[in-house]
């Protein structure tokens, strides 16, 4: 299959992140990307392609304008407030924080910090010099591989840096700004299609993916990730969430404990496919995270190098075109041969 990848995603590179009460140097970062284009070039997976660019549109059909507009102009106004490292927020107006029964965003400070607050959904994302380049750039990345595959591919593979999942219509968080997989999504509905799934597969919860659709039934929504009650993003991801009004029975969340190796794994993800062809989609959109290895640094499942190119096995016996979105992973060394151990098991079963 082809990869579509653009060096935009190396101005995203963040100093530190905060993670269990330190900083540290952060997880996600450019050689992410260049170890899996890398992997993508030694094994001959298919050629490397270009994107085009799609500027704001495709962005605005998924994101609020007034979030847009806070990623766009955080780090001017982040150096504008006198600051140069990392932009972190670091305060939240929860409930107890706002005048009582006031609805979201009513009041947004002029701060930098209360903007950071208001639209940030954890201390662990740095805004930087770069940021909104890499974040534009992967929109991008994701749109030439719906444009590919909406015309005809089998299956794509949009190498996005930064990930996207954990971003909603309207917060940011988890190391994802702009939602890639949510913009593909929807631009083909736009394109035509009557029905999309998204099949997550990345070790934590795509709660952006969910929040984004949750009241509607064109695009079905899958997650297996790490239980939210020992794992980020904590607040979602439970069984119980399957969607509300129009999307209800829509979104399928299949939370597992630390720990889970493939043969669990491989049961929840059959599950998934099993969802999948019963909603008949035209398309299948695919968050691959790949934190659920079992050297992941800050993840705490158990796949084996192996299980990777059965994981692609599975996945093409959906026979749906593909559009693989590219999200977290960090044991970086390991990166390439597991991503590119899922493309090619699929390409061999497809
Ligand atoms: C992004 B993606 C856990 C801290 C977690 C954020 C993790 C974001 C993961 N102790 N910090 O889903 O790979
Ligand atoms: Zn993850």
């Amino acid at each position: 299959m082809r990869t579509v990848y653009s060096e935009d995603h190396r101005q995203h590179d963040a100093n530190m992140e905060l993670i269990e009460g330190k900083l540290v140097k952060a997880h996600e970062m450019p050689r992410r990307a260049d170890i899996v284009l890398d992997r993508v070039r030694h094994q001959k997976l298919g050629e490397i392609v270009t994107p085009q660019r799609f500027g704001l549109a495709p962005i605005l059909r998924v994101h609020d304008e007034g979030f847009v507009t806070f990623l766009r102009d955080a780090w001017n106004d982040w150096l504008k407030s006198g600051r140069d490292f990392d932009a972190l927020p670091h305060v939240w107006p929860v409930p107890g924080l706002t005048v009582p029964g006031r609805k979201r965003g009513s009041r947004i400070s002029k701060s930098i910090d209360g903007k950071m607050g208001h639209y940030a959904i954890d201390a662990g994302t740095p805004i930087t010099a770069g940021t909104w380049t890499a974040i534009t750039g992967a929109v991008d990345v994701a749109m030439t591989g719906q444009k590919l595959v909406a015309s005809g591919e089998r299956a794509v593979f949009a190498l996005c840096r930064p990930p996207g999942h954990h971003a909603g219509s309207d917060f940011y968080g988890g190391y994802c700004f702009f939602n890639n997989a949510a913009i593909a999504a929807q631009a083909f509905l736009d394109a035509g299609a009557k029905r999309v799934a998204i099949l997550d597969v990345d070790y934590h919860h795509g709660n952006g993916t969910q929040e984004i659709f949750y009241s509607r039934d064109d695009v079905l929504t899958i997650s297996l990730h790490s239980d939210p009650d020992q794992e980020f993003p904590y607040y979602l991801g439970y069984a119980d969430e399957i969607g509300q009004g129009a999307g209800e029975g829509y979104h399928l969340n299949l939370p597992l404990p630390w720990g889970t190796a493939w043969a669990s794994y491989e049961a929840a993800l059959q599950q998934a496919m099993a969802r999948i062809r019963q909603y008949g989609p035209d398309v299948l959109v695919v968050s691959l995270g790949l934190d659920t290895f079992e050297h992941d640094p800050i993840s705490r499942f158990k796949l084996t190098h192996d299980d990777y190119l059965r994981m692609g096995e599975v996945i093409a016996k959906a026979d749906l075109p593909t559009l693989f979105v590219f999200e977290g992973g960090y044991a970086v060394e390991a990166l390439g041969v597991n991503t590119v151990n899922v493309l090619s098991g699929f390409d061999q079963a497809a």
